[in-house]
């Protein structure tokens, strides 16, 4: 359990060089369209007209499932991608046919939280145009896959009569706010979604091209000043995608140090809010190879009142609009804006924005990163049921757990809410004492029942292949074996009861947030990973790559000599990610900069 006041382990700032930050807004529009040098995606987004580029009339060319390019890059700001059937691709290349092209779908849904009847319209969608399936993300929100371009334009209605949309759930704008989703503490739970809200409304696009290009809306004259179609952005909206989640103690079940932009509770000992720690620049996404691209886990910055809370979260989304680099997009995430003027220059720039001096953050402490499973009572005597969900896919399995229609026939009876988790998973919300039996027993007729092992609840991959273009191998249809491998492993070290953290994802882009998992697999190519150790269990700490480019069937032999040294060497209440370091297999990362130092095994396991 680390302490963090602000962050124990934070880089000292002492010999240090920081660029000095622009004192300007970097690009005005003019400028801009002239800048060879900005990446292609800028162009794109300035020709676009406030994200509307070609899409209507691409909608309607029947020939190709596909759209344009640059749509391609604008369709992200409505929360759509154009995909692919990848485990097809090469057979269709050899008959000579196009790609199998659908499109990926994501809603926006602040918080995670949805009504039965939005779930039951939700339902009625993924029956009607998305392949009898939900996709919960590890961004506590929806997903569908394999819509095709002739249902692109219904399926959005279908979302907007279920008064939802995916506008910003993808693109370079702030996306789904995550908050905590905390069944227990429901006085704070109110006050992270009222937040998470709050700010996913005031850092919307304004443009209306979402409504005119899917649902046939009115286009909104205000003629083309920016200032005024889009006063937070502007015509170039932001250098890169933009991630907010809020955070209440001793859950970081949300993954605060993974993101742009945080808020974390700070309580009193009645349990009511005092005002949020503010933390920026965290992020996953790295390239292998290339070691100025790294993951790195966010900074806390400063306190805040609770009615400071919105304009810091402006103030700090703005700074990165104006200083984030548009030059390269591999380097343009708030983590690298903060690497490049240093944490003191951000800081003083925020306070300049927000008005006023920002007091210094006060103390708190995470647990884990994980979902509490199973029944909880909260503080009104209202009861909240976490299941887990493999990999977050709600579908029917064949001879196995009815999740599509489990959750459907619940939906029909449940009188609370859903909320959906950071880690894929599903709570039950706000059943009243009278109606947990009647929940229970489709629970247990649709085989909804956990009985998943302690790594197994401790386990996220990513979407990964077959619709993820970037994919480089396999993540969610291969962590279920692997997982049970290393159960066997476990066990047979007396360690099937204890809370490990495994994660995988296809490539380093980092979907699962490996890099903050005990155990951490990420794609090299088929049937390749590489092999992280030694995180925190509570998300705060970076894990470091300890074995390069091995083969999925020798994980298990790796791992298993180490199991056998933490079953017998471990310290009371220590955790994996900690005893690796402490023992001696892996170095120890301290933040960003430093993941790509002292790689490798330190000495041999067995
Ligand atoms: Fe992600 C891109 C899926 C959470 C970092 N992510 C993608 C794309 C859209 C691939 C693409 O660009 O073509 C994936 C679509 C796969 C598919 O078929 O559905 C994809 N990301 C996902 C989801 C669905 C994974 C999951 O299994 O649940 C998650 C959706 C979240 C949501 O609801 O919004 C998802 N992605 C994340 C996270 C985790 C988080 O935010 O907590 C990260 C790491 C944190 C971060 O942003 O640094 C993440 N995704 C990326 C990146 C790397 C960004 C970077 O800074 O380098 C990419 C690639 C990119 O942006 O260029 C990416
Ligand atoms: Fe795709 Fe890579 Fe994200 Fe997995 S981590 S969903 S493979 S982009």
């Amino acid at each position: 359990m680390d302490d963090h006041s602000p962050r124990a382990d934070a880089p000292a700032p002492t010999g240090r060089v920081y660029e000095t930050p622009p004192t300007e807004r970097p690009i005005t529009d003019a400028e801009a369209a002239r800048a060879a040098n900005l990446a292609a995606n800028e162009h794109i987004k300035i020709a676009s007209g406030y994200l509307r580029g070609t899409l209507a009339d691409g909608l309607l060319k029947h020939a190709t499932g596909a759209i344009s390019e640059d749509d391609g890059q604008l369709v992200k700001f409505h929360g759509m991608y154009l995909q692919d059937d990848r485990d097809i691709r090469a057979e269709r290349t050899k008959k000579k046919l196009d790609k199998a092209y659908s499109f990926m779908i994501r809603l926006r849904i602040a918080g995670g939280v949805v009504t039965p009847k939005q779930w039951l319209i939700l339902d009625d969608i993924a029956r009607t145009y998305a392949g009898n399936a939900l996709r919960a993300t590890t961004r506590q929100t929806f997903q569908y896959h394999g819509v095709i371009k002739s249902n692109l334009k219904r399926t959005m209605a279908a979302i907007d009569a279920a008064l939802l949309d995916t506008i910003a759930a993808c693109g370079d704008v702030n996306r789904n706010v995550m908050a905590a989703t905390n069944p227990a503490q429901v006085g704070a739970h109110r006050e992270a979604l009222k937040l998470a809200k709050d700010i996913s409304d005031s850092l919307l696009p304004k443009t209306s091209a979402w409504r005119e290009i899917w649902l046939d809306g009115e286009r909104v004259v205000g003629g083309e000043d920016a200032a005024e179609i889009e006063p937070i952005y502007g015509r170039t909206y932001l250098p890169r995608k933009f991630k907010t989640v809020v955070a209440v103690p001793p859950s970081n079940e949300v993954d605060i140090f993974a993101h742009d932009l945080g808020f974390i509770a700070i309580l009193d000992k009645k349990n009511k809010l005092t005002g949020w720690n503010v933390t920026v620049g965290g992020g996953m996404g790295m390239t292998h190879g290339e070691t100025d691209t790294f993951p790195r886990t966010a900074d806390v910055m400063c306190f805040v009142k609770p009615e400071d809370a919105l304009k810091a979260a402006e103030a700090v989304m703005t700074v990165q609009r104006d200083w984030g680099n548009r030059k390269n997009r591999k380097n343009a995430r708030l983590k690298y804006t903060i690497e490049r003027y240093g944490l003191a220059a951000f800081r003083a720039e925020v306070e300049k924005r927000v008005g006023k001096k920002l007091a210094d953050p006060k103390p708190f402490t995470f647990t884990g990163n994980g979902d509490r499973y199973g029944w909880v009572e909260g503080e009104d005597g209202r009861h909240h049921l976490t299941l887990y969900v493999p990999s977050g896919r709600i579908k029917d399995v064949e001879g196995g757990p009815q999740f599509l229609s489990g959750f459907r026939r619940i939906a029909e009876v449940h009188e609370g809410d859903f909320r959906l988790t950071g880690n894929q998973n599903v709570i039950i919300a706000n059943v009243p004492a009278a109606k947990k039996a009647e929940i229970d027993a489709l629970v247990a007729e649709y085989g909804l029942t956990n009985g998943a092992g302690a790594l197994r609840r401790n386990a996220l991959a990513c979407v990964a292949l077959p619709t993820c273009g970037l994919a480089l191998a396999e993540s969610e249809r291969y962590l279920p074996d692997l997982v049970s491998e290393l159960e066997e492993s476990l066990a047979s070290h007396g360690l099937q009861d204890e809370d490990i953290t495994i994660r995988s994802t296809g490539c380093p882009n980092g979907c699962a947030r490996p890099f903050i998992s005990e155990i951490g697999l990420v794609g090299r190519g088929p049937e390749r990973y590489h092999l992280y150790l030694g995180a925190a269990f509570d998300g705060s700490r970076l894990s470091k790559l300890y074995r390069e480019d091995v083969q999925a069937s020798e994980i298990r032999g790796i791992l298993d000599p180490l199991f056998a040294d933490f079953a017998k060497n471990r310290q009371p209440g220590e955790h994996f990610g900690d005893f690796v370091i402490r023992a001696g297999h892996v170095a120890k990362t301290t933040n960003g900069p430093d993941f790509h130092a002292r790689t490798g095994a330190l000495k041999p396991a067995a």
